[in-house]
């Protein structure tokens, strides 16, 4: 992972063949799995997760190489009925990340079926014209007959090239998964450098964890009424690093909770990012986080920006 976006890598080509490569977006409803199954292909944590509903914002691209193939995918925000100007630019995010993909991925909560979101985003793909495939997840938690009518459900509502069965959390069927990406991209060179694995700066999946920890936290409004930025970042010559964050909430109330009682709840979240932080920069990391209270930052447009979504001006 490197601080600043990588331009495209020249041609590769092996003594196998072509090379080929191409963007998968996967989309789906909250919650479906999108960021765990994105970290489990890519073999590394690239976009954050967590048991709460809307945890990814903004699109987050997690780079794979298998077979010949650099496979790009991009993991979208949940959809949803949106609410807020931030739910409204998610929503639009994911729709949008799909418009851009060679492949379109639809992943269902193979426990919570065709319910409600769902079958919504159904609905939507019908007006996609890009090769789509329906992945299962989460098939640990269901009976393999209940699998199978799910899949005929879905299908019949969407023509997909094909149904996949896997689980993100143990990996299961993701080798067949990988196997057909691979195969189904187009030649071509790869995007990125062989090495890279994601297209997030550094600074910005250091705010990501800790808004991961602060989601894994806080309940009720406040995860959604929040928004973390790094805003100093100082290399030092004892090889660690010193990183400064500002967690943003909308309210004065908001900041109480945040902080906690004799500041254990900002203490817990500083801790358990710090230690996420100094295992995936490989050195030691001092992080210093700030509660800020800005009322509207759900209406700024600089926070939209900043967290890579359009400003809706609705
Ligand atoms: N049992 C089980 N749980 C899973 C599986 N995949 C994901 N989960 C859990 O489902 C929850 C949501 O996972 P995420 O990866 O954050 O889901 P998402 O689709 O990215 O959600 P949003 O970003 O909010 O749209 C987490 O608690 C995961 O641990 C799976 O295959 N099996
Ligand atoms: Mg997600």
């Amino acid at each position: 992972m490197t601080e600043e976006h990588n331009t495209p890598a020249e041609t590769h080509t092996n003594g196998e063949g072509a090379t080929r490569s191409g963007f998968v977006a996967l989309i789906g409803a909250t919650n479906a799995g999108k960021s765990t199954l994105v970290n489990r292909l890519v073999g590394a944590k690239v976009t954050i997760v967590s048991h709460k509903v809307q945890t990814t914002r903004a699109i987050v691209r997690g780079i794979a190489i298998h077979d010949n193939a650099q496979i790009v995918f991009m993991d979208t925000p949940g959809i949803f009925k949106p609410r807020r100007r931030l739910d409204r630019a998610m929503v639009t995010t994911a729709w949008g990340g799909a418009k851009d993909a060679d492949v379109i991925m639809l992943l269902i909560d193979s426990e919570r079926g065709l319910k409600g979101d769902a079958e919504t985003i159904l609905e939507g793909l019908k007006e996609v014209r890009q090769p789509k495939i329906l992945v299962l997840n989460k098939i640990d938690r269901v009976r393999p007959e209940d699998l199978l009518k799910l899949a005929a459900a879905a299908n019949e509502a969407v023509t997909f090239e094909r149904t996949f069965m896997v689980s993100a959390l143990t990996g299961s069927g993701c080798t067949d998964l990988m196997d057909y990406l691979a195969a189904a991209l187009p030649e071509g060179p790869w995007y990125y450098p062989e090495d890279q694995i994601s297209d997030l700066p550094m600074r910005q999946l250091a705010a990501e964890i800790t808004r991961e920890k602060l989601f894994l936290r806080l309940h009720q409004e406040l995860p959604y009424s929040s928004h973390v930025e790094t805003e100093k970042w100082e290399e030092r010559k004892d090889g660690s690093v010193r990183i400064e964050q500002v967690i943003y909430v909308e309210r004065d109330s908001q900041k109480k909770i945040a902080l906690g009682k004799n500041g254990e709840a900002i203490k817990a979240i500083s801790m358990a990012s710090r230690k996420e932080l100094s295992e995936i920069l490989e050195q030691p990391v001092h992080l210093f986080l700030f509660v800020k209270v800005r009322e509207n930052w759900g209406d700024d447009p600089a926070r939209f920006r900043e967290m890579g979504l359009d400003f809706p001006t609705s």
